[in-house]
């Protein structure tokens, strides 16, 4: 009886764990919860060079008074956030390429600039 508890509850767990990994894994819920914040200052981004994991999603936050970009030094073809009003926030975008990838706000130029480090995804 006691055999057939024990059982029961490692049965029960490890349903779970399948029913729990694949639903966390997918959709808007593990993007939101995985991505890192920028916020954008009157002329710098902060963190100006963050680190992240493939697969990781980046959201950058304007907290200043101007309005402005983050815009991949290719001129905007890795990634643009286009432009963010004071108080609004991006878009997530999501790196899914190791490496490092500079940017820099169009509206202010190179005097704005930042980096993301996509390092290898940890799973
Ligand atoms: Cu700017």
């Amino acid at each position: 009886m006691k055999r057939a508890y024990v059982l029961w509850v490692v049965c029960a767990v490890s349903l779970a764990g399948l029913l729990g990994g694949p639903a966390g894994a997918s959709g808007a819920t593990k993007s939101k919860a995985g991505a890192k914040t920028v916020t954008m200052k009157s002329l710098s981004f902060d963190p100006e060079k963050l680190e992240v994991h493939a697969g990781d999603s980046v959201v950058w936050a304007n907290k200043a008074h101007a309005t402005h970009t983050a815009t991949s030094g290719d001129d905007g073809s890795t990634f643009d956030t286009g432009e963010i009003g004071p108080g609004k926030s991006s878009k997530a975008i999501k790196f899914d390429k190791e490496g490092e990838f500079p940017y820099q706000c169009k509206v202010h130029g190179k005097s704005m600039s930042g980096t993301i480090v996509v390092k290898k995804a940890t799973n």
